[in-house]
């Protein structure tokens, strides 16, 4: 059955209702704004609807200034369920996290679809664009909204298209990086297509949900697996005296064929450490283990534990004990010059240096306040006196604010767990 640009009759008072109005569904709520589509963002959550209304953004990537323009282009955001009702596209930009077993937990994309089934009306276009495992539109989602009693590629269309916002990346944004789309049937596809097409320099069409599932996971895999390849190299390399830094920078000059990852403190974020266990969580389900990602989490967890005990080493080397020693942290976040400290090693880390005695310190100038374990760290303020003052300083995130040429001369000890600062007898990289 071919469908009319919108339902039958039924005249759309929104382009696009955004569920999940977090740091996925608010650039895509700027960008439908800007390009004309009256975009409407609902969520559950009535301090972010009051926020947004009031022109206050608490997304890294929106500014104030971008959401009054958006707010003045119509944009408004609701509690109110009844807006899927009325709107020609409804784009589901919910959370996928880990349950507390490392289990993908995807409550947040049942309740929003859902909500989605209670008000769907036939000609709407639905997409799902949280990470989840492979199937998941096609066995979950698509069930779920035919309860409606309407039929997903004959009622409605139903699509899976991955986010792909890297927070804080100053060069790249919805607009300018390629949407992947897979829809349930071609025309679910092609509807999804001509949708972002409106907003999205280039869209691309996949066979299928599934593929643009796996596209996601595989992206995203793929830099768990390489990160934690640098990572074991640095334990091994650091036992047989090779400057693993220096080797990655010489690998990188190969114009072909490699791709350059540095080894860290330990991996953060909403997506790296959790988006591979979406995928060995359904290689499970075949009855084996998908050993590449399982491996990776494995040497990733351990990095904070091995911080530790090359703090411990150090401090060692200059007669010291971490036991009683002042331990200064520098970036607290789970990656550099933004806010966000979810999954952020440097907790691993702090634990880790508490269990032995350590009276820890930290400097973030994107981190106001930070407690571990719910008890407080205190915050240093200036940089070149905490340095001083720290028996030895841990620079895990290597924020533009930092002065590296300061913390360089003028901190006692070093362990520089990202390969920013010039060795010397007081400095050491991991
Ligand atoms: N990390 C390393 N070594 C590296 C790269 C990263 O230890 O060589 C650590 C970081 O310190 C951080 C964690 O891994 O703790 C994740 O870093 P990330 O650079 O992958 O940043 P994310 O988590 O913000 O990943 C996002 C992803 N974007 C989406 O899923 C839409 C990822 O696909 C992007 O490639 C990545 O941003 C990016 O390139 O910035």
């Amino acid at each position: 059955m071919l469908f009319p640009p919108w339902g039958f009759g039924v005249s759309a008072a929104t382009d696009l209702t955004i569920i999940g109005l977090g740091y996925v569904g608010m650039p895509l709520a700027k960008e439908a704004t800007a390009a004309g589509l009256r975009v409407t963002g609902l969520d559950v959550d009535p301090g972010k609807v009051e926020a947004l209304n009031a022109g206050r953004s608490y997304i890294d990537d929106l500014t104030d200034a971008d959401l009054d323009a958006m707010l003045g282009n119509g944009f408004t955001a609701t509690l109110d369920t009844s807006v899927l009702e009325r709107s020609s596209a409804i784009v589901i930009c919910v959370p996928t996290p880990l349950d507390e077993d490392h289990r993908p937990d995807l409550s947040a994309v049942e309740g929003a679809t859902r909500t989605v089934a209670a008000h769907l009306r036939p000609g709407t276009l639905v997409v799902l664009e949280s990470t989840t495992w492979p199937g998941t539109t096609d066995e979950l989602v698509r069930p779920l909204l035919e309860k409606s009693g309407l039929t997903a590629g004959i009622d409605f269309h139903l699509a899976f298209s991955p986010e792909r916002i890297d927070p804080g990346n100053p060069k790249y944004g919805l607009r300018n990086t390629p949407k992947v789309v897979g829809g349930y049937t071609e025309a679910c596809r092609d509807r999804a297509a001509a949708f972002y097409s409106r907003f999205v320099e280039r869209v691309v069409p996949v066979g299928g949900t599934r593929e643009a599932e796996m596209a996601k996971l595989l992206e995203n895999t793929y830099r768990h697996v390489n990160i934690a390849l640098v990572n074991e190299m640095a334990i091994f390399c650091d036992e047989l005296g090779v400057n693993l830094w220096e080797a990655i920078e010489a690998a990188a000059t190969k114009p072909f064929g490699f791709q350059k990852f540095l080894p860290g403190p330990g991996v953060g974020g909403h997506c790296i450490p959790v988006d591979p266990s979406y995928l060995s969580y359904t290689v499970r389900k075949l009855g084996y283990p998908f050993r590449f990602v399982e491996l990776a989490q494995e040497i990733n967890e351990r990095m904070p534990s091995y911080v530790v005990s090359r703090v411990q080493r150090l401090l060692n080397r200059n007669r010291q004990a971490v036991n009683g020693s002042k331990v200064l942290l520098l970036g607290v976040t789970y990656k550099p010059d933004i806010a966000d400290e979810r999954e952020t090693p440097a907790v691993a880390v702090a634990e880790g240096l508490r269990d032995l005695g350590a009276e820890l310190t930290y400097c973030d100038p994107h981190v106001p306040a930070w407690a571990v374990e719910g008890v407080p760290v205190p915050r240093e303020e200036d940089l070149a006196a905490a340095v001083a003052a720290a028996d030895i300083t841990v620079l895990l995130q290597q924020h533009a604010a930092f002065d590296l040429d300061l913390i360089e001369q003028r901190a006692r000890l070093v362990l520089d767990t990202r390969g920013v600062l010039d060795t010397s007898d007081r400095v050491e990289r991991l």
